[in-house]
């Protein structure tokens, strides 16, 4: 990599964002598993034309390049940019994924060497955002405003704390270094949960459940599941009430009537708000089962 900083060669250079040197003579490497994840890459609107975010050059062979959650801004050349200028230049697993790009040149879009021929295989291009204004608080602050359209759209890359060391939860990270953090607060988000599906019914009764996958950053205080006649029930109708904190929890759903058709949900709670997983329904037996 070269140029992770503002300085190069003593002044601010505006050639690229993220690139790779390799010593000459520096093509038929071979390099894989390559991360660039939750950068900033903002060139400057003043001044001389500048060039490309994050540029893959002649690399010899690589496998596995992961591109994800970087913000890249103001390239008058490309936003990422693959290129080949040797014949055996390949790149086997390219992921560009949940990048938000604006005000580059080229659409914002990834280009892949100008048409002349790189080897590309297993490329994965999606969950970008181009176009849109991140939202910065600033030219010079990169943390990003609430209605940034980055928020909780970024990919999940296992990374537990932002550039502020704020807590970033898998399934709400931002796309940058940074998370929004609601002034005077956190980072906290409502609960995750999956419903369980629907076992031992009978005309009056069965058996539901769910699994709450991630807290959100904050305690989960109730958790159950709520079932109606109609579509997307909420727990302000019927519901069960089966513990807290996260995992998986079993319910016990009852007071049903023969031959009718119920929606049930999972939901868990914290102070967030509440969430809920997806809607399944079942129908009670046309019978009755009387034990004597
Ligand atoms: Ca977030």
């Amino acid at each position: 990599m070269k140029n992770l900083g503002l300085a190069s060669g003593g002044s601010n250079s505006k050639g690229w964002g993220i690139r790779w040197i390799l010593d000459e003579p520096y093509h038929n490497h071979t390099v894989n598993n390559i991360q660039i994840y939750n950068n900033v890459i903002s060139a400057s609107t003043t001044g001389p034309t500048t060039t490309i975010g994050i540029i893959l050059p002649g690399i010899g062979t690589a496998t596995n390049i992961y591109i994800r959650n970087n913000i890249i801004q103001n390239w008058d050349m490309a936003a990422i940019y693959a290129s080949r200028d040797n014949s055996a230049e390949t790149i086997s697993g390219l992921y560009v994924q949940n990048n938000l790009c604006y005000n580059n040149a080229a659409s914002n879009a990834l280009v892949l060497n100008g048409g002349s021929g790189l080897v590309l295989t297993n490329y994965t291009n999606s969950g970008n955002i181009l176009g849109s204004n991140p939202l910065f608080v600033s030219t010079t602050d990169y943390h990003i405003q609430a209605t940034s359209p980055g928020i909780n759209l970024g990919y999940d890359v296992d990374l537990t704390m932002d550039y502020d060391s704020v807590a970033v939860h898998a399934t709400t990270p931002d796309i940058g270094a940074y998370e929004y953090v609601v002034p005077g607060g956190g980072d906290e988000t409502a609960p995750t949960v999956t419903t369980t599906a629907i076992t031992a019914i009978s005309s009056t009764t069965a058996t539901s459940g769910g699994n709450v996958t991630d807290d959100g950053g904050d305690a989960v205080t109730a958790r159950g599941v709520c079932w109606g006649a109609g579509a997307n029930p909420t727990t302000a109708g019927s519901k069960t009430t089966d513990g807290a904190g996260t995992g998986a929890f079993t319910s016990s759903i009852t007071g049903l009537t023969k031959n009718n058709t119920y929606h049930v949900r999972a939901y868990a709670t914290n102070s967030i708000g509440t969430s809920y997983g997806a809607d399944v329904t079942f129908t009670t037996p046309n019978y009755l089962i009387v034990v004597w």
